[in-house]
């Protein structure tokens, strides 16, 4: 047999009967990563490195079950905080790999995606699809801190992962956000894009639009995050919802082979992740990565939070599995 492995090895070629081909995909922990440890660190960073020094000021969060250069908070997604000081910059530039913002503190600093100028105020979700321009500006007394996530894992898989620093040029003219704030959409077929042309989706509407909706039998109110103009997720890879809970209803158990990241606005309460309960609070940021069963619970009153999935790209690959019980 060894002989035989030898001639394998020498004409580039490997036994299939030996390799795990079937073996499922491991068992990847719920992770919690807590604001009172993170905003200190924040802090030092902001301290320890300049903005000419940095493309981005970035902490990465990594989930202890993941390895690899571009493991994340889960499989499939990097979930990242960034701060910005006053009067600092992060200079345009443009990736291939989907982008979104989703902050949590700061008072008017700005991202400008493909020159459409997006204030960053907390909860506001903002979209940098892939390759549109990208920078932000933070001209403002407070520093702005948020939550970036991205789909650079599967871009490693891909192998497409490109960068381009700016300065801008050649960008897409994209209809303005206002277009689509009432409801409304040109009429004309968008071209020259395949991404959602509304890049902001304000905090302000999205937690009133989160009062309104009629809860599900659980307590507990679900809204997705959509493309105006395809009514789709927002991100050909990334799909957002918002969860609000009732204060003290356990919502219904739910198992998917797809991965979510929370990053709570409001509230406190605990999450079940398999066998492991993780508690949160404001600006807290929890992974729940695929086959675990998973249900969470406030404990105060008006707890809402945002989640990002990597539902998307398995929904695109009809690949999605979801469960409940
Ligand atoms: O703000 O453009 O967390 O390019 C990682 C890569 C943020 C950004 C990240 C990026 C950015």
């Amino acid at each position: 047999m060894s002989n035989l492995k030898d001639k394998f090895a020498a004409a580039n070629v490997i036994a299939m009967w030996e390799q795990e081909l079937h073996a499922n995909r491991p068992v990847i922990p719920g992770h919690v990563w807590h604001w009172s440890q993170m905003n200190p660190l924040i802090g030092e960073a902001a301290d320890a490195v300049n903005m000419d020094d940095a493309e981005r000021r970035v902490l990465i969060l990594r989930n202890p079950g993941l390895t690899g250069p571009a493991a994340g908070a889960a499989p499939n997604l990097s979930v990242n905080l960034q701060v910005l000081m006053p009067g600092e910059k992060a200079r345009p530039h443009r990736h291939t790999m989907h982008a979104l913002r989703f902050v949590l503190e700061g008072t008017g600093a700005v991202t400008v995606v493909e020159g459409k100028s997006c204030p960053m105020l907390p909860g506001d979700l903002v979209l940098t699809p892939g390759w549109t321009w990208h920078e932000h500006v933070n001209n403002t007394p407070d520093r702005s801190v948020w939550v970036d996530a991205l789909d650079v894992p599967i871009h490693g898989f891909l192998d497409n992962r490109v960068f381009e620093p700016g300065p801008t040029r050649g960008m897409t003219a994209v209809p303005p956000d206002e277009v689509f704030a009432a409801g409304l959409a040109p009429e004309k077929p968008t071209t020259g894009y395949a991404y959602s042309p509304m890049f902001r989706y304000p905090w302000d509407g999205a937690s009133k639009a989160l009062d309104a909706v009629q809860p599900d039998a659980d307590g507990a109110r679900r809204l997705r995050y959509t493309n105006p103009v395809t009514g789709g997720a927002v991100l050909s890879t990334i799909d957002c919802y918002l969860l609000g809970l009732s204060k003290g209803a356990e919502t219904t158990a739910h198992r998917s082979n797809s991965n979510t990241v929370c990053v709570v606005v409001e509230g406190e309460g605990q999450s079940r992740v398999g066998d492991d309960l993780i508690s949160w609070g404001p600006k807290d940021v929890f992974a729940l990565p695929h086959g675990q069963w998973n249900s969470h619970k406030a404990t105060s009153a008006g707890a809402k939070i945002f989640q990002i999935t990597d539902r998307e790209l398995f929904r695109r690959l009809d690949f999605l599995r979801d469960e409940t019980r």
